[in-house]
């Protein structure tokens, strides 16, 4: 099978890139052409292959108004319309640090991690906790290309995120008695499992604010809350860290999070969920759907410690 197209500026259509490549210099040709993509203009959208590997099953794509503007990103307020709120986000210049136990720690512009990888098409599920799904086509890369870029040592054992800290911007980051910022993490053999998605767009385009621009992980077989939003730092550590909802409540929100109708949460039974926009509930899948996939990762199937 051919490698996906990369996505690459000076792919773009002449059109787009000239006569500006002459008169700006290459970083500023790609924040000429992040301010386009900001402003919605689809770039090399159309250049970014969809996987097909990667489907919704027997699933229809949620209405990309509705996935767009109900969202949990509690940066914004613990509520769900924060969509508004996040645009107030500038996700130009970003800057991504990689560091802990890695060959060399270093700082990377997003814009030069998107020209070292390929970017390509899967449609998600995903389950969040409180019960509701949705179906999503994220543009992004594997995760496991980060890894790789990283070089992590091989005494690190976990991969830790973490979202950006600016309560200025974020007025939900001025409750103080939230641990923030928002961090999650996996183990190194999850981060580099293929389904493990660093996500740059959706539905075609850019990445909206609301949905964690400028790159968000998608871990479709856990609870929602793994997908954290709008990393800044990716930290490789030998003990296993303690996450912002882990912090918050241990006993609501473990380390693992892993999709099981049969083990309920404290406050919301797991069995089935509600696809947004639909009128019927649907039943919860182990693993959400994607166990033959992952279930390999987990030593023990029947341990409900994994499952929470
Ligand atoms: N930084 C950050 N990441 C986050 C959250 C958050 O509040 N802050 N919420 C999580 C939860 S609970 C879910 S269900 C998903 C929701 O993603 P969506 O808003 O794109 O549907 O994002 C996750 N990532
Ligand atoms: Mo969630």
């Amino acid at each position: 099978m051919p490698r996906p197209l990369r996505h690459r500026p000076w792919q773009l259509p002449e059109r787009l890139v000239t006569p500006e490549p002459l008169v700006l210099g290459r970083r500023a040709l790609l924040g000429a052409l992040a301010a386009l993509a900001g402003a919605g203009v689809r770039l090399a959208d159309a250049a970014v292959p969809r996987n097909p590997r990667y489907t919704a099953d027997d699933r229809k794509l949620t209405d990309e108004k509705l996935a767009t503007t109900y969202n949990n990103f509690y940066e914004f307020g613990s509520h769900k319309q924060i969509a508004k709120a996040a645009e107030a986000l500038k996700t130009r210049p970003w800057t991504i640090r990689i560091e802990g136990l890695v060959e060399k720690e270093t700082t990377l512009d997003i814009d030069d991690l998107l020209a070292k990888v390929a970017l390509e098409e899967r449609i998600y599920r995903l389950r969040c906790v409180e019960a509701w799904s949705m179906v999503v086509p994220w543009t992004g890369f594997p995760l496991a290309d980060l890894v790789a870029l990283a070089r992590p040592l091989g005494s690190a054992k976990y991969l830790v995120m973490q979202t950006f800290l600016d309560a200025r911007t974020a007025p939900g980051q001025r409750a103080f008695w939230y641990p923030w910022p928002y961090t999650e993490a996996l183990t190194l053999a999850e981060a580099t499992h293929e389904l493990a998605f660093l996500v740059t767009g959706a539905y075609g385009k850019p990445l909206p604010n609301s949905m964690g621009a400028p790159i968000r992980l998608a871990v479709p077989w856990k609870y929602g809350f793994k997908s954290i939003k709008s990393i800044v730092a990716f930290r490789f550590v030998e003990d296993r860290p303690e996450t912002f909802w882990e912090e918050i409540a241990p006993h609501e929100y473990g380390f693992w999070a892993n999709v099981n109708p049969d083990v309920p949460h404290p406050r919301w039974s797991q069995k089935t969920e509600q696809p947004l926009g639909e009128s019927e509930k649907i039943p919860t899948k182990i693993f959400n759907g994607y166990g033959e996939w992952v279930a390999h990762l987990y030593p023990d199937l029947r341990d409900p410690v994994y499952f929470r």
